[in-house]
């Protein structure tokens, strides 16, 4: 054929791995036609729960792939067995000619491990003129981070269980370890809790007589839904057969509309006037100083923390309009009661004066961070007696309001507040929303989707961003790790989802497993067109 030198085939196959994200040390040698399946062989009941996990994982989201034969077909064996002596979840990874061995010291080891050759098996399979499958040497890696998270709002907008279940699979792809799962909102409550119906009866649904007109808010989400506890315990247990655990999320005191619309009698009943949150919610703050709402906390907690073993309840604390509770007689008693009868000449009637406001130093000082600080001190104490850590926005370290060695905080206004908290002496995790907000749009071009309050963030500004920049030695003890955020406003429908989260998903999860000097803008975006996205598999339920 005359033109068919125009269009050469590569004569010698580059050697190159895919492998997202990178790993701390890559020493392979050797190059051979992908295998047909991999077969393993667990030795011990951890070998066996990771490869449980990761047969189910690639059979879900590679169905017709095939990476992993089913015992009557010979596959690659694999053997995947015990190693002392490695990191939490490190593992290492050899080849030999015709097989594998995954060795760590974690079942969550193990399951890296194994993700790791499945991302080479399926980019040797599916391009194999860029990416070799190795015939000898060893991959050995570990997290630069213990914590590499992601964040889904399901409030704004409703996930079903099998669409949660397919992020989960996604992040647990990514090698993330966190799903930090964003329960409650002004918008709509979201977890069933038994002592208290009406919040998914009224809370989850908008509409006539529900929680929400159908038009307050953001987003169109007119049916609404929530988890069942079935449903969650379902979600939970995949997630840990992927190595992640799952941190719940009930947004207190502020982006409590929802609630407070089912629950009216949580309200000060003498409560005069409208303050509005940053989002335009009216009065939509659980208020401090109204002695029952501790009651429900502490049954809501309670519930909650036996839904998710992880240990971890998060708080939320982010956004409280400053002039929240300005006109409930309790809050303004309780402000003079802490801080004198200026400070509550300074709250009486503040929402005639100010504006909606957020975020802690807008707060800081105010009588409205005297009694938030006051909130969550002892919505603190409630998690603490039950044996759990506080997680909490930004906002929760506002007031010293939480014991440092049993709390951790998620920076996310700007890029240098990680590092005066860690400063401080606060366990951080880094997301803030120029770089990790997901919601935010990929540039300003005119047909892209997603929100534009922290500005815009490509996947190479996305992952270039260096968490540990600008931290003192003292602060980077502190620094737990990174998280992705998926707010949920601006993904209306499935397609501008994908549009935001991929790969930016995977752009923090690099930043979040390989140390600064390995990670390389070049190399990942080469490599980043194998990983799997949402896309088209969306499971109905
Ligand atoms: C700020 S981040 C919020 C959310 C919004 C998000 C949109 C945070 C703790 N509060 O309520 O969904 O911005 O980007």
């Amino acid at each position: 054929l005359k033109g068919a030198a125009k269009f050469p085939v590569p004569a010698k196959a580059p050697v190159a791995v895919s492998i997202i994200p990178w790993p701390k040390s890559v020493a392979t040698t050797g190059a051979r036609t992908a295998p047909p399946g991999l077969d393993l062989k667990p030795e011990g009941s951890e070998a066996g729960k990771a490869a449980a996990g990761f047969a189910g994982l690639v059979a879900d989201l590679f169905a017709v792939e095939g990476l992993v034969r089913p015992a009557s077909e010979a596959g690659m064996p694999v053997a995947i067995r015990h190693k002392a002596g490695l990191g939490a979840e490190a593992y290492e990874l050899s080849f030999a000619e015709n097989g594998a061995s995954v060795e760590a010291s974690t079942r969550q080891g193990m399951f890296y491990g194994l993700v790791t050759l499945g991302h080479i098996l399926r980019g040797a399979r599916q391009y194999p003129q860029t990416f070799v499958f190795p015939t000898g040497g060893v991959i050995a890696d570990e997290p630069g981070f213990a914590y590499r998270g992601c964040h889904l709002d399901v409030a704004r907008q409703f996930y079903s269980g099998a669409e949660v279940s397919r992020l989960i699979q996604l992040m647990a792809w990514n090698k993330l370890n966190k799903f930090h799962w964003h329960l409650s909102e002004d918008e709509a409550w979201r977890v069933e809790i038994s002592a208290y119906p009406q919040l998914t009866e009224i809370g989850a649904w908008r509409g006539h007589g529900k929680a929400l007109p159908p038009l307050l808010g953001s987003g169109p989400h007119p049916t609404g839904g929530y988890y069942s506890k079935a449903v969650i315990r379902e979600i939970v247990a995949l997630a840990d057969s992927l190595a992640i655990s799952v941190i719940p999320e009930i947004d207190m005191p502020g982006h409590f509309y929802a609630a407070l619309q089912a629950l009216p009698e949580l309200r000060d009943p003498n409560e005069t006037g409208e303050y509005q949150s940053v989002q335009g919610f009216p009065n939509n703050s659980l208020n401090p100083a109204h002695e029952p709402v501790y009651a429900f906390v502490e049954k809501v907690v309670d519930e909650v923390l036996e839904l998710f073993p992880a240990g971890i309840f998060h708080l939320g604390a982010d956004e409280v309009p400053l002039a929240a509770w300005s006109g409930s007689p309790l809050a303004l008693d309780m402000i003079e009661k802490l801080g004198g009868s200026e400070m509550r000449k300074k709250h009486e009637r503040q929402f005639n004066q100010l504006g909606n406001h957020g975020g802690a130093d807008e707060i800081e000082g105010s009588p409205t961070a005297l009694i938030q600080a006051a909130f969550i001190r002892r919505v603190h104490e409630i998690i603490k007696k039950k044996g759990a850590i506080t997680g909490g926005w930004e906002e929760a370290a506002h007031g010293d309001a939480v014991d440092k060695d049993k709390a951790f905080v998620i920076g996310w206004r700007n890029v240098e507040i990680n590092a005066e908290l860690a400063e401080r002496g606060y366990d951080i995790v880094v997301s803030p929303g120029q770089r990790y907000y997901l919601d935010m749009a990929n540039g300003v071009a005119w047909a892209e989707p997603g929100a534009g309050w922290a500005g815009w963030s490509g996947p190479q500004e996305t992952y270039e961003f260096e968490s540990r920049e600008g931290m003192s030695e003292q602060g980077l003890k502190h620094l737990l790790g990174v998280q992705a955020c998926i707010w949920s406003e601006s993904m209306t429908d499935r397609a501008i989802f994908d549009r935001l989260v991929f790969p930016r998903l995977s752009a923090v999860a690099e930043a979040g497993w390989t140390l600064p000097e390995r990670k390389s803008w070049n190399r990942f975006k080469s490599l980043v067109g194998t990983m799997p996205i949402m896309y088209g598999n969306w499971a109905a339920e």
